[in-house]
């Protein structure tokens, strides 16, 4: 069967009426496989968001369900009445059985969306104003999350964010040299090993558990087509307890520089203060009213941390062989590495600019 047969499949155990006609990938995510699917009723074409969960990196897909479901819920009827509400949040779309997934004959996990129209993600920032709009939706998230009642939500993937297991995992990764490649990394080792310093920083400042999302890049969050207002925050896998440096430092690591985040010409990789700027302004437009003083004090720094600790995972599976994340070409997680690199440098140069600015916002 094909894989557009298969998720015609799929599609038809989930409660979505009309005929399946169609299905192609959507995004370019590094974990699960997302298809837009096509249906049609009485001649009218509806779409979907089909999504086969990865399951080597997501061990218990029933429990991050159950946070997802909890996670949705919340947010929608955080905004209930508003305009467009049905827009704002994603809503899972329950399998003929019931439940709100699916699991295929060949133990595949999946799940449905109904689609957000008229909305768009990108890889990279193109504007001052969609940058202040990212920071805003993610600030709302957190807003709107740190209402949600207990109990805990599952840790989807335990210690996602713990820089200091992410740099021991590399230095096994190192020592090991499963594939043979630290020789055509040595410049990017090196790096690693000298900022070592930084990787316990966030966890040694007794900062507050918080709910957040995790893989705040800026392509999960869909921007509104008409007014370019950041509407929807996608890709709920990883929303789990967390800091709210998590979120924010994955912000600056995927919205302020020009490059995506696997461009070769690593000239073009850089930290442009402005974007910054828009970054916290739209972020604190919507966090401020809870974050405390010290949560606030390390929010420039996580921009460096976050890219950094995201550059040593890529780092690592190309010393594994490329197991984790999806690649498209020979070095591509070393590609990823070198940018994510250069950007932690970029950031180091603006530091203390971005210190006073985060500090000069009320
Ligand atoms: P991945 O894990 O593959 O990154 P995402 O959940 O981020 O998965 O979805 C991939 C892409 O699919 C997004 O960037 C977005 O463009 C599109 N998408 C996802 N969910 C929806 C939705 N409910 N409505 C419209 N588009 C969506
Ligand atoms: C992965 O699934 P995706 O592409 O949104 C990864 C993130 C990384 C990101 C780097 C579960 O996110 O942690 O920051 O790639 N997700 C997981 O682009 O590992
Ligand atoms: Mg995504």
């Amino acid at each position: 069967m094909s894989e557009v047969q298969n998720v015609g499949a799929v599609a038809r155990q989930f409660q979505i009426s009309g005929e399946f006609l169609s299905a192609k990938p959507a995004g370019n995510g590094h974990i699960n496989d997302t298809y837009c699917a096509v249906f049609q009723q009485t001649g009218k074409s509806t779409r979907h968001i089909l999504q086969r969960i990865n399951v080597n990196v997501f061990k218990d897909p029933v429990a991050l369900m159950q946070n997802v479901e909890r996670v949705t819920t919340h947010l929608a009827a955080q905004v209930a009445g508003e305009p467009d509400s049905s827009r704002r949040v994603l809503t899972l779309i329950p399998a003929r059985d019931g439940r709100n997934w699916y699991v295929d004959p060949e133990g595949g996990y999946w799940r449905a969306y109904y689609f957000v129209s008229n909305a768009s993600s990108y890889d990279a920032a193109e504007s001052i104003a969609q940058a202040f709009q990212s920071g805003k939706a993610f600030g709302q998230f957190q807003h709107d999350l740190a209402s949600l009642p207990a109990p805990r939500l599952h840790d989807t993937i335990p210690d996602f964010h713990h820089t200091p297991k992410r740099f021991q995992t590399l230095e096994k990764a190192i020592a090991a040299d499963v594939a043979g490649r630290a020789i055509l990394a040595k410049p990017e080792i090196e790096f690693a090993l000298a900022h070592k310093s930084m990787v316990s920083v966030l966890l040694d400042a007794s900062l507050p558990e918080r709910v957040t999302h995790n893989d705040t890049k800026f392509n999960n969050v869909l921007l509104d087509d008409a007014t370019g207002e950041g509407l929807c925050v996608i890709d709920l896998d990883t929303v789990m307890p967390g800091l709210v440096h998590y979120d924010f430092g994955d912000m600056v690591r995927t919205t302020t520089s020009p490059a995506l985040e696997d461009e070769q010409d690593l000239s073009k990789v850089t930290m442009q203060f402005p974007m910054f700027e828009a970054l916290v302004r739209g972020y604190l437009s919507a966090a401020c009213g809870f974050l405390t003083k010290e949560e606030k004090k390390y929010l420039a720094f996580s921009g460096k941390l976050i890219t950094f600790e995201i550059g040593i995972r890529f780092l690592t599976d190309y010393l594994e062989g490329d197991t984790y994340f999806k690649i498209h070409r020979e070095g591509h997680n070393l590609d990823r590495c070198r940018t994510q690199f250069k950007l932690v440098e970029s950031i180091e140069q603006q530091e203390d600019e971005m210190n006073r600015l985060v500090e000069s916002i009320g």
